[in-house]
């Protein structure tokens, strides 16, 4: 099977380097100067939960270096969607599944605008991964990844790419809730992301300080009360609890949004947050803490140039 993994960011890494023991593996980065300095440092290492590895992975940034492919998996930042599948688009033919397991709302849409809806997989997954430096991650946690079909069917396309991702460590399942798995890692992330990213804080933090844990629990309820008006099926029946045990379990892990942060990034707020507000003022119900949380970032984003300096001897 010819994987091609689109965008070299900490998930891409984790996934490319993780199949890449069970199938030929590409990756496909935008960047062409990236793409060959990934070739030049041999490809991808990494450190933590499924050990230290590394995986020499062919990288470019020409799709017709690679020819077709069986599976496209677009991992880049929800706000490059069109860009990445267009680029992507010459692998794509008759029996290419193209999968995201990007965070937010919308991004198979996307997808389905440029292939089509039958060659289209949508998935969710749990892993916890930072990028430590370019083509170098750490696995900080391992963690479910469910995929479906965006509308609804079961092609030989999707039991491939479980069986692909089981043999290769990644534990992966088929659903047929796939909004419902949109959904709740919707929640999941609207409760985590954005507050990390504010307070610079771990998942891990988020739940031991009373103020954070009553934003998260705030901005959760807000998200599971739109997806009840969307009569979504979310995963889980206590979602609250569900979000804490995610900031248990990626307790060290750095939010992939306070990753964005630090790295003075654009964020995915607007996929995310801004996916409640907009789900939320089209079905009637008050958002406000996922609209103050999606203020912050975007204050924080927008003005990563007049940013204070630390004082360099604090007294
Ligand atoms: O998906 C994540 C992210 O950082 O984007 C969580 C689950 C919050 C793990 O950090």
């Amino acid at each position: 099977m010819r994987i091609v993994i689109v965008g070299p960011g900490a998930l891409g890494c984790l996934l490319g380097g993780l199949l890449s023991k069970k199938a030929e593996v590409w990756l496909l980065d935008r960047d062409p100067q990236r793409a060959e300095r990934i070739i030049r440092n041999q490809g991808i290492s990494s450190q933590g939960v499924s050990g230290s590895w590394q995986a020499k992975i062919p990288a470019t940034a020409r799709p017709e270096d690679i020819g077709d492919a069986d599976l496209v998996v677009i991992c880049t930042k929800a706000y490059h969607t069109k860009d990445a599948i267009v680029q992507a688009k010459s692998l794509v033919k008759k029996n290419t599944a193209v999968l995201t397991l990007q965070n937010g709302l919308g991004n198979a849409e996307v997808i389905a605008e440029v292939v089509g809806e039958t060659n289209v997989l949508v998935g969710s997954t749990q892993q916890a991964v930072t990028l430590l430096r370019e083509a170098h991650i750490e696995h900080v946690a391992k963690g479910e990844t469910v995929i479906g079909h965006l509308a609804g069917k079961v092609p030989v396309s999707l039991r491939q790419v479980r069986e692909v991702f089981n043999k290769a460590g990644i534990e992966a399942r088929i659903s047929m809730n796939i909004q419902g798995v949109l959904w709740s890692k919707l929640v999941i992330n609207a409760g985590i992301n954005a507050l990390t990213a504010v307070t610079r804080l771990r998942n891990g933090e988020l739940t031991r300080s009373e103020h954070t844990a009553q934003l998260l629990r705030a901005a959760v309820n807000e998200a599971v009360r739109v997806a009840k008006r969307k009569r979504i099926k979310l995963l889980f029946d206590d979602p609250v609890t569900k979000v804490e045990a995610v900031c248990e379990a990626t307790a060290a892990n750095v939010s992939s949004m306070l990753q964005d942060v630090l790295a003075r990034r654009q964020t995915e707020i607007d996929f995310i947050n801004g996916a409640i507000i907009r789900q939320g003022n089209s079905s009637g119900i008050p958002v406000p803490v996922n609209t103050t949380l999606y203020q912050l970032v975007k204050a924080v984003e927008s003005s990563y140039q007049q940013e204070v300096p630390r004082p360099q001897n604090p007294s």
